[in-house]
This record gives C-alpha cells, sequence and structure tokens, in this order.
C-alpha cells in the first residue's frame, strides 16, 4: 500500500533569467525545510524566474534532508520516493515513468538515515521561448510538488509515522546545450587528450548542429578557439590540452547558428604542465612505475642502423 504526502513549497522567488538565455539556473527552493514532516502533510511552492526562458533543456531536482522510519512499521526496510511535480501532476501518474523517483535506504529499528539526491526529470523537451509546453517554466512561473511516499507493509502496527526533514531543495534547469566535461574541479596535463563531451537537449540529447568550442584561461574574461572550425554532428571532441598552467580555466560551448545558446564549464578547472624529466609513465609523478619502465629497457639499444646495437 503506497501512502503519500505531499509537501507543498511556500516560496516566491525571483531569480534573474534572460529568454535568450542557455545557462543553467538554479532555483532554490527554502520553503522546503521544516523538522519532522508528517506524510500526507501538504505544502505549495511557487516560483517565479523573472523572465520566460528561451529554452528547456533537462530538469532536475536536488533534495537532501533526513528520514525518520517511524516506530512499528518497519518489518522490512521501508522505501521512500521523492516525487516532483508541477502542474504536470496528472502528467505524472498518467505516464509509465515517473518524473523523478528515489529510493532511500532506511536503516532497521529506527535510525534516521540522512540523504542527498539529485534526479533529472525524465523527459527531454525541444521548445523555444514561448512555445507552449512547459508552459510553467516557459513562462518564468513555476509551482513545485514534493512527495514523500513510503512503501509501509499493512499488517504492521504502526506507533508513529515516519517523517523527513528535507534541509535543502533546488531546481536545475538547464539550457539547450549541456557542457558535461570538462565541467569544473579537473586537473588536466598539458598535452594529454581530454574529451570535451556535451548534450543538445533540442534532439532528445543527440547532437545534429554545428558548435564552436572556446576555451578560456583568465576565468571566462578571455576566450580562444579550441578549433578554428565548427565541430558538426557529434557530442564529443578530441582535446589536446594546451601547454598552459592555469587553475582559472573554462570551456565554452556555443551553437555556430544561435550564439545565444551557449554553455560553460560550471566551475574552473586546472591545465598544468608537467616539467618531470624523468616521469616515463606521463602520469607527472616519478615513482616505481617509472623505475620500472626504466629497467624494462635498461641496456637496450634502439638504433636499427646501429651494428652494435642490440634489441
Ligand atoms: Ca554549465
Ligand atoms: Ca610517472
Amino acid at each position: 500500500m503506497i501512502r503519500r504526502a505531499i509537501i507543498v513549497l511556500a516560496a516566491v522567488l525571483i531569480v534573474s533569467a534572460e529568454c535568450t538565455s542557455g545557462e543553467t539556473i538554479t532555483v532554490p527552493l527554502p520553503e522546503v525545510v521544516g523538522p519532522n514532516i508528517v506524510l500526507w502533510e501538504e505544502r505549495t511552492a511557487s516560483f517565479d524566474l523573472g523572465a520566460p526562458l528561451a529554452y528547456v533543456g533537462e530538469v532536475r531536482i536536488k533534495l537532501s534532508g533526513t528520514f525518520y522510519p517511524g516506530l512499528g512499521y518497519d518489518l522490512c526496510n521501508p522505501e521512500v520516493y521523492f516525487d516532483l511535480s508541477a502542474y504536470l501532476w496528472s502528467y505524472m501518474f498518467a505516464s509509465e515513468s515517473p518524473l523523478c523517483w528515489w529510493d532511500i535506504e532506511t536503516d532497521y529499528f529506527n535510525s534516521p538515515r540522512s540523504f542527498s539526491v539529485e534526479q533529472p526529470f525524465r523527459w527531454f523537451y525541444r521548445s523555444k521561448c514561448r512555445e507552449p509546453s512547459w508552459d510553467f517554466l516557459l513562462d518564468g512561473q513555476a509551482e513545485v510538488t514534493v512527495i514523500v511516499d513510503a512503501l509501509i507493509p499493512a499488517t504492521v502496527v504502526i506507533i508513529e509515522w515516519p517523517s523527513a526533514d528535507i534541509s535543502d531543495a533546488y531546481l536545475i534547469i538547464e539550457g539547450a546545450l549541456k557542457l558535461s566535461s570538462p565541467n569544473g574541479g579537473e586537473s588536466l596535463p598539458a598535452g594529454s587528450t581530454h574529451s570535451i563531451n556535451w548534450t543538445d537537449f533540442r534532439s532528445d540529447g543527440n547532437c545534429p548542429g554545428d558548435y564552436l568550442l572556446d576555451y578560456s584561461a583568465d576565468n571566462g574574461q578571455n576566450w580562444i578557439p579550441v578549433d578554428s572550425n565548427s565541430v558538426s554532428n557529434t557530442c564529443s571532441y578530441d582535446w589536446l590540452v594546451p601547454s598552459i598552467n592555469s587553475d582559472q580555466s573554462l570551456i565554452r560551448i556555443i551553437d555556430a547558428d544561435d550564439p545565444n545558446i551557449s554553455d560553460t564549464s560550471d566551475a574552473a578547472f586546472t591545465i598544468y604542465e608537467c616539467t618531470l624529466k624523468t616521469d616515463l609513465t606521463g602520469d607527472c609523478v616519478v615513482n616505481f612505475l617509472d623505475f620500472a619502465a626504466l629497467m624494462d629497457e635498461w641496456l637496450k639499444c634502439g638504433n636499427p642502423f646501429d651494428p652494435n646495437c642490440f634489441q
């Protein structure tokens, strides 16, 4: 038997966004917070982005907090579900797969369990500004509903209902293009090859368009082309990492046909030049593996034209 609690989030937020924006927008939902939110308690939340979105790419919700299993109902590990819905409530239950659906394990014997989950809507969407579907986001306004479900064995005597404290909740709205790598925090050796990866949500995650790639070594103040040509019909590019030292590096991808559609690494990453002469394995660390590589070729001669050379 599935019981449902609807936590309706009461918050009106103004978040700056432009119709042409292709960047990720993160909407905090602060009114989710509340100790011991009892299942079936209902609250609501709406927010205003301040402007319509140009495109709605992937939408994710991120929740963290603590789940309290309650007393007396836990013969087996309970399952808890979180769902996100807005005006899509009826759609969610009519569809084969819910928009967001998490299992969060809890302990036997009623130990609280903290959780942190992030899930996308299972719905890719392609739409231009002001087109009707996904109205609630394209109009810049939305209402969010979070549901806490628990599977409770019907035969168990319940002394205390399970409850939840959702301490943080965010709605994360991606634009049409989403750069996934490098997306911040990476450490890339100069001269190595790194795969730049992205998703184009206008085409179910495929990438049929033409894209321009740039990198920055100064956190976005200046941009240098990764390739002088646009890259077409692909979601990845093998990038020869330039010979620079910078911990303020970013990658940017732009739709070659619409410069308003773009995405940038969410945070800076590092490019470093390795100056160690005896790093034979290319990992910029000199250790036993390099010594082993040296010993493997000890006294070998590599000149095939030298008669005195022994292989
Ligand atoms: Ca980004
Ligand atoms: Ca090494």
